[in-house]
């Protein structure tokens, strides 16, 4: 490929999101059916929604697969399938040599932000950030791509605005100073706030903050994990009332936003001072302020009226294996879907309690290391409970500098799935290049962002199911 200055910047991206959309509109033209595939979290459940939705608008014939990962075996499959254009969405641009190897005859788009590893084969058109110089991991999201390629499709895409906000989320994409979406993300937020979606506001950033009351919102939220509130209202409700800030006005339950400043104020100190007590760094109260998006259509007292909560739904859809159920939703089921969404939450929700507190509880489990905090899961926590653990406790991990790996082993023993996650301001170093070099030593596949990656491959031969911590002299006694 020539390269000349123009392929890098924003400009450059946005030329060859250009490119995709010429293709797409190609395909309508000729009305085959398109098979989506995407990547199995938030943002790649509302990336397929996004892709999905214009396939409708534009009546094209389509069918979605959302896939935690590729490998041999699944792209063979889909090399199987009945010949016919294919887009990868939130994934693809880490696996280029094996879909070019299975798939360089067909036609095919991939719209990813992971960093790329390898270059797609001549016709097919690649959209991905880092190919212009742009940090995928800020400055948008596998939705974002996507949706910035269904924007050149027409202006009624556009109100698909929302599922990229809430993709951009899904993926953290809001680890910055004020917790605000930046860079090529702010399109997708400045559409949907245009199209009066999407309210963007400065507050505390707890789930539910006009519709919850406070000690709920609290302990619903989850990005950023808060260890002892989140999932754990009781603790909540001692902080508000350490904190003085009344819970109630007279009968009525308050919510956040009916907080003065100087309640904010208190309520902050206050729990950084339960953070403190319990040995967590206090400064993650700062993750607690800045911007909340609020999708103003929504439901009041649902999951979806909360950008950051939406994208927790449809988290926990991806972990509990119910994609299916997250897409429906993104596409506007409100009914059956949504009903079903919901209680998958609940199960999510209280699975992952289970696996929190035996982590902080059970002796062995967490270790710190010099450099790296490794929790043994073994087989109870299961493989699908390893990135929701990993993303969850390093979320807490502000300050530390360490990389933090959890590991758990596969239903069937044989193979380990592993996640691992580098703090801000934690060793400077790629864990995507080096899950995929560690998983290559266990016939296994890995890869992700330099601050968050995953593997699985075979359980390396003598690796313990869970490992005793090493005997400390006046350690406490017990069974
Ligand atoms: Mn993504």
């Amino acid at each position: 490929m020539a390269l000349s200055l123009d392929v890098f910047g924003r400009e450059g991206f946005l030329k060859t999101a250009k490119r995709a959309s010429e293709v797409i509109k190609r395909w309508a033209k000729a009305g085959n059916p398109v098979t989506i595939i995407s990547h199995v979290d938030a943002d790649g459940i509302t990336a397929a929604s996004i892709m999905a939705s214009c396939f409708y608008k534009l009546e094209v014939p389509f069918k979605a697969r959302i896939v935690p990962w590729l490998d041999e075996t699944v792209v063979e499959e889909l090399a199987s399938e009945p010949e016919g254009p294919m887009v990868f969405t939130d994934i693809g641009s880490s696996y280029m040599e094996i879909l070019a190897r299975k798939l360089g005859t067909r036609e095919v788009l991939v719209l990813d932000h992971h960093p790329p590893v390898g270059s797609p084969p001549p016709g097919w058109v690649e959209v991905n950030p880092h190919n212009h110089g742009l940090d995928g991991t800020i400055e948008v999201s596998g939705a974002g791509v996507t949706y910035l390629v269904a924007r050149e499709l027409g202006p009624e895409m556009k109100e698909l605005a929302p599922l990229a906000v809430i993709g951009a989320l899904g993926d953290m994409q809001d680890r910055q100073e004020g917790r605000a979406l930046k860079g090529l993300n702010e399109i997708a937020v400045k559409d949907a706030v245009g199209l009066g979606l999407l309210a963007v506001s400065e507050d505390l950033v707890f789930y539910g903050r006009e519709t919850r009351p406070i000690h709920k919102a609290m302990a619903y939220t989850s990005s950023p994990y808060i260890p002892g509130v989140s999932y754990q209202e009781d603790n909540a409700f001692a902080v508000l009332s350490k904190a003085g800030v009344k819970v109630k006005e007279d009968d009525r339950w308050r919510t956040v936003s009916d907080l003065s400043d100087e309640e904010k104020r208190r309520l902050l100190d206050a729990l950084a001072e339960f953070l403190a007590s319990r040995g967590h760094p206090p400064e993650l109260v700062q993750k607690l302020v800045g911007a909340v998006y609020t999708l103003v259509r929504e439901e009041p007292w649902t999951p979806l009226r909360d950008a950051r909560e939406f994208a927790s739904l449809l988290n926990a859809c991806a972990r509990m294996e119910r994609p299916d159920l997250g897409v429906a939703v993104c596409m506007g089921d409100r009914s059956r879907g949504l009903e079903e969404a919901m209680s998958v939450l609940e199960e999510y929700r209280s699975r992952l309690a289970k696996c929190l507190s035996k982590v902080q509880k059970e002796p062995g489990v967490l270790e710190e290391r010099k450099l790296l905090t490794v929790v043994h899961g073994g087989s109870w926590m299961g493989d699908r409970m390893v990135a929701a653990v990993a993303s969850i406790l390093s979320s807490g991990m502000v300050g530390s500098g360490r990389v933090l790996v959890v590991y758990a082993l596969e239903e069937d023993g044989q193979n380990a799935k592993v996640s691992v996650r580098g703090p801000p301001g934690g060793p400077d170093v790629d864990l995507g290049a080096i899950m995929r070099e560690v998983a290559s030593m266990f016939s296994g596949l890995g890869g992700g962002h330099d601050v968050a990656a995953g593997a699985r491959g075979h359980r390396p031969e003598g690796l313990a199911l869970y490992r005793p911590p090493p005997q400390a002299s006046g350690g406490e006694a017990g069974p």
